[in-house]
C-alpha cells in the first residue's frame, strides 16, 4: 500500500494559541469528561476539541440513545499544540446487526469512512478526488456495500459532523480514510453491541497514546537547532523542516525555525513528512482554498524567491517525503531569499486550521 498521506483542510485562519499541557491533553481528547459523566453518550458531542459542539453532537446523542455507538475518525485541536491523531478512535469495536455506528469527525483535518465490497482496492482521494463528495447508502450494510462518508468536516461544515450507519449482516467490517492509508478501523458486526462507555475509554487510551507520541515528535523537532550552511558570499542558508509525522500522528510545526534572518540570506523549507504542505506568506493575501491553483503552484514561479512584504508568495504544494517512492529533496525543498527588513508571516494553506503557521524575522 502506497502511504501517501495528503490533507485537504479549508478553514478560517484561526490564532495558533498553543495551550500545551495536560490540561489540553484531556480538551483535545475530550473524553475524559466523557468517561466521567453519567451518560457518555450525551457528552460525545462536546468531546470535539477545538471545534465545540453542535447539532452533530445531539445527533450523536440520539444515535446513541437507540442502542448503538459512536466512534471518532480522528482528533486535532490547535490546543493540543498542532497534533493530529489520525486514526479510527477506538480503532475496533463491537456492534451488532441493525444497532446504528456513529463517527463523528471533531478533527481539523478532514477524514472519510469508506467502506468498499469485500476485496475490492481502496479508491484514493488524490486519484479521484470526486471522493470528497459522499456516497451514501439505501439501507444497511453489508460486505458487498460501497458506502463513503465523503471528507468531513467540510469548509462549511458546523459543529462537529457525524455519520451513522446499520449493518444488514453479521461478519468482519474493515474501513478506511480515503485520505489518510494508516487510517483503518475494523468493526465486529454479530449479535451484541458493547456499551459505549467500554468504546469511549478504549479510544481514550488509544488517543492519549498517540497524541503522547506526536508530542515526542514535536518536542523533538522544536529542540533541534537551527540548520545553517555558511555559503561563499558570506550569506546563509537556513533549513526549515515543514512539519513531521509519526506511525499513528502529524505533527504541523516548522522547525527547526531560525529566529532572525540577515537580508541577503536564504531559507530553505523542506518537507520531510509524510503530508504535503506549503509555506504561504503574505497574510490576508494568502487564499484559503488549498485546492486553489494558485495554491498547488508555486507563486509567483519557481524559487528562489524574493521575500517582500505584502506580497503573495508560495511554495505551492510540496510533496511529502516520509513515504515510499518519494519525490527527491528538490522537489521537497523550496527557497526563499529574505528582503528587505521586517517579520515574515507564514502558514501552510492546507493546514492552517490546525495551526501550521511560522514567522521569519530579517534584519540588515
Ligand atoms: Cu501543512
Amino acid at each position: 500500500m502506497v502511504r501517501v498521506r495528503s490533507r485537504r483542510a479549508v478553514g478560517a485562519f484561526g490564532a495558533a494559541t498553543l495551550l500545551v499541557g495536560l490540561a489540553g491533553l484531556i480538551g483535545l481528547l475530550g473524553v475524559g469528561q466523557a468517561i466521567a459523566a453519567p451518560n457518555p453518550m450525551t457528552t460525545m458531542g462536546d468531546a470535539a476539541g477545538s471545534t465545540g459542539s453542535g447539532a452533530g453532537g445531539s445527533a450523536a446523542a440520539s444515535t446513541a440513545a437507540a442502542g448503538g455507538i459512536t466512534l471518532k475518525a480522528g482528533i486535532s485541536s490547535v490546543a493540543s499544540g498542532k497534533v493530529a491523531v489520525l486514526e479510527f478512535l477506538p480503532e475496533r469495536a463491537s456492534v451488532a446487526v441493525g444497532d446504528p455506528v456513529t463517527w463523528t469527525f471533531p478533527s481539523t483535518e478532514p477524514h472519510s469512512v469508506t467502506f468498499v465490497p469485500a476485496g475490492a482496492p481502496q479508491p484514493r482521494f488524490q486519484t479521484d478526488p470526486s471522493l470528497a463528495a459522499p456516497t451514501p447508502t439505501t439501507g444497511p450494510v453489508t460486505t458487498s456495500t460501497f458506502v463513503n462518508s465523503g471528507l468531513l468536516p467540510t469548509p462549511t461544515s458546523e459543529g462537529v459532523p457525524t455519520f451513522t450507519l446499520t449493518f444488514g449482516a453479521p461478519g468482519t467490517y474493515s474501513y478506511f480514510c480515503i485520505l489518510h492509508p494508516n487510517m483503518v478501523g475494523t468493526l465486529d458486526v454479530g449479535a451484541t453491541t458493547e456499551p459505549q462507555r467500554a468504546v469511549t475509554a478504549r479510544g481514550y487510551d488509544e488517543g492519549i497514546r498517540y497524541v503522547r507520541e506526536g508530542r515526542a515528535a514535536q518536542r523533538a523537532l522544536l529542540a533541534e537547532a537551527p540548520v545553517r550552511t555558511r555559503n561563499a558570499d558570506g550569506t546563509t542558508t537556513w533549513t526549515v523542516e515543514m512539519g513531521t509525522s509519526t506511525e499513528h500522528t502529524e505533527v504541523y510545526s516548522y522547525a527547526p525555525s531560525p529566529t532572525t534572518v540577515r537580508t541577503g540570506d536564504t531559507v530553505t523549507f523542506v518537507n520531510d513528512s509524510a503530508a504535503p504542505h506549503t509555506s504561504s506568506f503574505g497574510g490576508k493575501l494568502v487564499p484559503l482554498d488549498p485546492e486553489a491553483p494558485t495554491v498547488k503552484a508555486p507563486v509567483p514561479g519557481p524559487g528562489p524567491l524574493r521575500l517582500v512584504p505584502d506580497t503573495y508568495l508560495n511554495t505551492g504544494w510540496l510533496p511529502p517525503g516520509k513515504v515510499p517512492g518519494a519525490a527527491p529533496l528538490a522537489a521537497r525543498s523550496f527557497s526563499f531569499v529574505a528582503g528587505e527588513p521586517g517579520r515574515y508571516e507564514y502558514v501552510c494553506v492546507l493546514h492552517v486550521p490546525s495551526g501550521m503557521a511560522g514567522s521569519i524575522r530579517v534584519r540588515d
